[in-house]
């Protein structure tokens, strides 16, 4: 196996005999497989598409099987051979959907090469063979590592791409444009002869593409939840029978609110679920009772303490312990082989397991470190709610400079980093905050500024369009560009949602932002040097080095 698409990756340059996140060769390679069969789908449903023929089935698979090959997603051989195979019928469809519509248009079809022709081979054993023998070598020992690097670049970014346009169609939300570049992104990868300059330009257009995908997924939530409120979440659990919702999907966690409604079931948020506290149609559920817990990262030990059920709607899970195997559940594109998958929303196996647990005795449970609660809910629309306050601020000199240290958590060391620069940010200084990283210093007190909290949770890293909004309206009060604000962008990086975004940042021309804790391995020294020229793209230092720099 070779993968290097996430940060944790082995000696910072690929995973090669077992994944650090616990992904063996097996999955590796039907992951692989499974992207080279959706490239083939993609390389008829671009070209039917070019005809005027589209079909919503074969769009929402790709995007979809895709989102099972993301970090910390999918880790099951036996639904990933089931993907595989659904991809060949999906092929097949697309490309008889490209036949017909040649048809119609008077042209005679041509036959596709490459990924479009792949006949998967009829055992897992067949199939890692050609994984290892085909697929492997020409996939990173092409002729320059720089265009295999290029490529993967790309390709990442429309793993994030897919991972928020599947959030987005859970909710029924979708663009045509969206599938036909994903599509046509997807076919471009297969040609090896492009050139190190036409991949930049098809990485910055998954930029500009994943913020169109972000704005869809914002709307899809504020239109199905309500736009985000400013909300104080309890910390802790209360005495009783308990559920736990961890991964992004807030979907899956209405419907579970709903199926567990007057059952005396507590609904918990977990990881990047937290922000579900501010939107109104989620919070109304008085059982959506409080957070519990940390980032991913912290699972093992915090689901092992939890004794009630646990769901994992999306990324990231770790493998289960055997303590709390028989009552975590997966759903979406989440899998662990031994692990009960939910099926379309029907939540009553997690039920019945919560109902069977023994829940929280009658003191609860209160978290450690002594807060009780915290705000939560600072999207676009509260944010700009407040934006006179905010500008006023500025001008009077009460606010310095803005923050926004946002991304994911991880498992490697040197993500302290994080804590460090947030607890050593001036107090005339406000911080924005959003995505899976933030539990670094989320439950530190950082006081208030203005009238405002200090620290202002925009959501989750699906929520990087609210913040987006917030710069881009900053900069058009101040009558000027987003890289001429006092704003310092500090990101932390893990997975290929956080390529998209990064992606999309400079796309939009965002400059001098700072990224870590490792630079991504699969941009080698030449693309890097470029970014740095191109956009001032950084490296991480120390806390304490990059803050003085920041506030020069
Ligand atoms: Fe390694 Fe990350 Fe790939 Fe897992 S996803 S195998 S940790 S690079
Ligand atoms: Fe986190 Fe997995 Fe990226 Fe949504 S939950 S930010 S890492």
């Amino acid at each position: 196996m070779f993968c290097y698409q996430c940060e944790q990756t082995s000696k910072g340059e690929g995973c090669q005999t077992i994944g650090v996140c616990g992904k063996d060769e097996t999955t590796a390679a039907l992951q692989d497989l499974l992207i080279h069969a959706i490239k083939g789908i993609s390389s008829y449903a671009h070209r039917a598409r070019q005809l005027g023929a589209i079909d919503a089935e074969i769009d929402a698979f790709t995007i979809q099987a895709i989102f099972a090959t993301l970090t910390n997603v999918n880790f099951d051989p036996e639904r990933l051979v089931a993907l595989i195979h659904r991809a060949i019928q999906t092929r097949d469809a697309a490309r008889a959907l490209y036949e017909r519509a040649s048809v119609q248009a008077g042209i005679v079809p041509v036959e596709v090469g490459g990924p479009a022709a792949w006949i998967p081979a009829a055992t897992l054993e067949g199939l890692l063979d050609q994984s290892r023998h085909a697929l492997l070598p020409v996939r990173f020992l092409a002729e320059s590592k720089e265009i295999a690097n290029l490529q993967e670049l790309v390709l990442y970014g429309i793993k994030g791409v897919a991972a928020y346009a599947a959030h987005a169609l859970a909710l029924g939300a979708s663009d045509p444009l969206a599938f036909a570049k994903i599509h046509e992104t997807l076919e471009f990868l297969t040609h090896p002869a492009t050139t190190a300059e036409q991949l930049l330009a098809a990485a910055l257009a998954v930029g500009e593409l994943n913020y169109r995908v972000m704005e869809i997924l914002d709307k899809a939530h504020t239109a199905a939840f309500g736009n985000p409120v400013p909300a104080k979440v309890r910390l802790g659990a209360r005495p009783g029978k308990a559920i736990l919702v961890s991964g992004h999907d807030l979907h899956d966690l209405h419907a579970l609110l709903k199926q567990t409604e007057g059952l005396g079931i507590q609904v918990y948020t977990h990881g990047e679920m937290l922000p579900a506290h501010g939107y109104p149609q989620l919070k109304a559920y008085a059982h959506l009772a409080g957070n519990y817990g940390g980032a991913w990262t912290d699972q093992a030990a915090e689901f092992d303490d939890f004794p009630g059920a646990i769901l994992m709607t999306s990324n990231c899970i770790q493998e289960p312990k055997a303590a709390y195997k028989q009552r975590i559940f997966t759903s979406g594109m989440v899998a662990w082989p031994g692990v009960r998958h939910i099926a379309d929303q029907d939540f009553s196996p997690v039920i019945a397991a919560a109902l069977e647990a023994p829940g929280f005795n009658a003191s609860g449970y209160a978290e450690a470190g002594g807060r009780e609660e915290i705000t939560v809910g600072f999207g676009h629309h509260a944010v700009l709610g407040v934006a006179g306050k905010v500008i006023e601020a500025v001008k009077a000199g009460a606010i310095r400079h803005f923050f926004l240290i946002g991304g994911c958590d991880g498992a490697r060391s040197g993500r302290s980093y994080y804590t460090e620069l947030a607890e050593s940010i001036p107090k005339d200084c406000l911080i924005l905050t959003l995505a899976c990283g933030k539990f670094r210093f989320n439950k530190l007190d950082f006081g208030e500024i203005g009238g405002l909290p200090r620290l202002l949770d925009v959501g989750q890293c699906n929520d990087t369009y609210s913040a987006l909004q917030i710069a881009l309206a900053l900069a058009g009060a101040f009558e000027c560009g987003v890289n001429d604000l006092p704003l310092s962008l500090v990101l932390s990086w893990y997975e290929q949602k956080a390529v998209a975004v990064l992606l999309t940042l400079l796309h939009l021309g965002v400059r001098n932002m700072r990224i870590g804790p490792t630079l991504p391995a699969f941009l080698s020294p030449e693309v890097l040097a470029l970014l740095h020229e191109k956009f001032n793209l950084m490296a991480i230092t120390t806390a304490e080095k990059d803050l003085a720099a920041m506030l020069a």
